[in-house]
């Protein structure tokens, strides 16, 4: 059996989980066992603390607060639930992870760069993952289809500049680390994207 590990990044509304549904259709079709997972969330801690972060009620929440929390929900993650799926050699693939962190509360936020990774790796250890597929829209086409939804956050409710930097702060992630990621245009057709993503997973992973 193979085990790795493949996170989703990109921006509100980019289509991780739509992307995430297909593939983990394919690997399951290939005879491959999925943990399918999210962040914030995946535990029982995690969902809880999820709520406390994406409350409109909790807009002043200070910006090291806020990344505390989403280190504890990373935390409670990795040692319940990713690890343990890794050991019984299923596939993990989470909708978000350490790089969000770096995108949203470093690149975004201002906290500085350096103590955002320190954080991610006091909360990860050596736990990363092999593959990550951004997901890059535009801040446009982002807000546009968070507004279908009809629910808006509180994180998605900050501004146009805030989530620029955002964007740009994947894509300088994925830049300093090419091996690892893959950067697909998350405007192309559902049906493309699903493509190109099959087509890669099967490349990296040798799936038969
Ligand atoms: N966060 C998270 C931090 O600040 N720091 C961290 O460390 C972490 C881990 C999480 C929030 O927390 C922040 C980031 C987020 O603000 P969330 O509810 O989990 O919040 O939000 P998202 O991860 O952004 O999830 P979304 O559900 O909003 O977006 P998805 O999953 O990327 O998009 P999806 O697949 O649901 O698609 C959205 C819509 O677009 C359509 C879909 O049908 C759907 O209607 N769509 C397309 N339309 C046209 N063309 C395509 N190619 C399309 N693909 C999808």
């Amino acid at each position: 059996m193979k085990s790795f590990f493949i996170t989703f990044e990109g921006p509100e509304g980019s289509g991780k989980t739509t992307q995430i549904n297909f593939l983990t259709e394919y690997l399951q079709e290939k005879g491959l066992e999925i943990f399918q997972t999210r962040e914030p969330g995946g535990t029982l801690i995690g969902d809880k603390i999820r709520k406390i972060l994406l409350d409109q009620e909790n807009i002043e929440m200070d910006p090291v607060t806020e990344i505390f929390l989403y280190e504890a929900v990373r935390v409670e993650h990795v040692k319940k639930k990713i690890v343990p799926a890794l050991k019984s050699n299923k596939v993990v693939i989470s909708d978000r992870y350490y790089d969000s962190t770096l995108a949203y509360q470093g690149f975004a936020r201002g906290l500085p760069p350096e103590q955002v990774e320190t954080c991610n790796h006091f909360a990860v250890g050596d736990v990363h993952p092999q593959l990550t597929i951004l997901l890059d829209v535009t801040t446009d086409v982002s807000a546009e289809r968070v507004e279908k939804r009809g629910y808006i956050d509180r994180i998605e409710s900050e501004g146009k500049s805030f989530h620029e930097k955002v964007r740009n702060g994947f894509l300088k992630i994925a830049e300093n680390e090419p091996d690892r990621f893959i950067v697909i245009d998350g405007t192309k057709s559902i049906e493309d994207i699903r493509e190109v993503i099959r087509k890669e997973v099967t490349r990296r992973f040798n799936i038969d």
